[in-house]
């Protein structure tokens, strides 16, 4: 039996499976790592254990793997695992590839028949001394820490009754508590939706069922510190698509956005649902609560960001019209409207947004995205994400940008915050970032750390990794443990 990987984009160049498991021990740094930064870079994305069983496939689609950037003492180690979930498992014993299209198992081969088919492949949150490996079709997997071992699917307990739990939960800086949610609650293009709370000790405190207005792709939520939002876009599916093998989902902006909100200290039955016309939503930022006001900050594209959804009238996609934006979405609680305003903060092409996580769900000034400039060269090919070429810093308040190009033939991923100190203002801190390197140089990856107020400056530090490193989707930052072995 041979075993080959097709000659398609998912496949080759610099997303060609890389599937290596361990450790590297200090890894090469050019420049300086700061002193205070100390503790572990944790990422997660898409890999493939076996050639796709349906001849092509996409990055979403991929094997969980879980990545390590340790800092410790100024010294840089490594790590990368596959994370072992159901499917992994069933295809290692197969010895082949058994899935099919995303999230339509009518299309996985009968071996995978009744298994539990998420990849765990979106982010990785260590919350509780849990890690846990995350995407929404599913359960998250919990991983040991240091070895990234699978330990299993996590229940929490065995408590859950959601089928799904979002890749996106937030957790509150102030009570360490993390909420989530479920779409698809009650199974495969099922109506139900679940909010969770999970207590500070990892223990699911709450779990509450309602129905969502209709069944839709809801990839990120907002948290503040009084309100839960849920926000709807027109990516939808039905049990018949998928029994007709179709895609999971399809964009259909006949269908509205709907935003629903309810107080943290009520239930889903105070939802209220907010209403506008059908558009592609993308990652959140924060959102804050301000007396009777919800601003959502959010990014909002006119059709679907993502280019493996189908548009329902069979349009091609549109990269301008699937340009994401900053938007701010004001909703007055006060008002009997179902209305809402909406403000776009910035004009450029930005996503993959990320605050300093002290003060998601609260009032807050910074962010830190990934924008495309389209006065530089755009570095496409073979990356996963559109060819982010910029790192931008948002000052919310002043409503200005810094900026930092990531240079020649080279791609920027999501990028991560990690403050100075404990105590340490809003904003002040370190930038973490992956660079996909391209050709002509040779494939590679390298970690560059900016000082997160002064990006324009560029790297202070570069990490290089001495094997080329597939794109992940999400990571965190955990801060080194504290002697007890617990998370700090
Ligand atoms: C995303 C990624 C996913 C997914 C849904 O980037 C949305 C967004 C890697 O899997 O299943
Ligand atoms: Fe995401």
């Amino acid at each position: 039996m041979s075993l080959r990987f097709p000659d398609t984009a998912t496949f080759t160049g610099f997303n060609a499976p890389v599937r290596i498991e361990g450790e590297i021990r200090d890894l090469e740094v050019e420049g300086e790592i700061p002193s205070g930064l100390e503790g572990s870079f944790y990422r997660c994305g898409p890999d493939f254990r076996f050639p796709p069983r349906l001849g092509d496939d996409i990055n979403h689609n991929g094997d969980g793997v879980v990545s390590a950037f340790r800092f410790e003492g100024g010294r840089v180690h490594f790590a990368m695992r596959f994370v072992r979930t159901e499917k992994y498992a069933a295809e290692d014993a197969a010895g082949r590839g058994l899935i099919g299209l995303y999230r339509n198992p009518f299309t996985d081969d009968p071996l995978l028949a009744g298994r539990d088919r998420t990849l765990a492949n979106t982010n990785v949150v260590l919350h509780a001394g849990r890690l846990l490996a995350m995407k929404e079709d599913g359960l998250p997997y919990a991983l040991d820490p240091v070895t990234l071992d699978t330990l299993g699917r996590c229940d929490f307990g065995g408590r859950l009754q959601s089928q799904t739990f979002t890749a996106h939960p937030k957790i509150d800086p102030e009570t360490q508590e993390m909420i989530g949610f479920g779409y698809e609650a009650d199974g495969l293009a099922g109506r139900q939706m679940a909010l969770q709370v999970i207590g500070a000790d990892g223990v699911l405190v709450r779990e509450e069922m309602f129905e969502a207005p209709y069944v839709s792709f809801q990839h990120d939520f907002a948290v503040t510190e009084r309100h839960i939002v849920f926000a709807l876009m027109p990516a939808t599916t039905s049990l018949e698509r998928l029994k007709a093998g179709q895609t999971h989902w399809v964009f259909d902006p006949s269908l509205p956005v709907k935003v629903g909100i309810m107080p943290r200290d009520g239930s889903v039955t105070d939802l209220r649902w907010f209403s506008a016309p059908g558009r592609g939503l993308g990652h959140v930022l924060n959102a804050v609560s301000d007396g009777e006001e919800v601003r959502l900050d959010i990014f909002v594209s006119e059709r679907c960001q993502f280019p493996f959804i189908p548009n329902a009238d069979g349009a091609g996609f549109d990269r301008a019209a699937s340009t994401p934006r900053l938007a701010r979405w004001r909703f007055d609680l006060s008002a009997n409207s179902d209305g809402f305003e909406e403000e776009v903060l910035f004009p450029d092409f930005m996503e993959m947004p990320r605050t300093d996580d002290r003060y998601q769900t609260r009032p807050y000034r910074y962010g830190w995205c990934a924008v495309i400039d389209p006065q530089r060269p755009i570095a496409t090919a073979g990356t996963l994400g559109p060819g982010w070429n910029t790192l931008v810093r948002v000052d919310m308040a002043a409503r200005r940008q810094d900026r930092w190009w990531v240079g020649e033939n080279a791609a920027c991923q999501e990028p991560q915050f990690v403050p100075r100190r404990p105590g340490a203002a809003e904003g002040d801190g370190w930038l973490l970032c992956m660079l996909t390197r391209l050709a002509p140089q040779g494939y590679g990856s390298e970690l560059v750390i900016l000082d997160a107020e002064r990006i324009a400056e560029g790297p202070i530090a570069r990490v290089r990794a001495p094997i080329r490193l597939r794109g992940a989707i999400h990571g965190n930052w955990a801060p080194r443990p504290a002697p007890e072995g617990k998370a700090a």
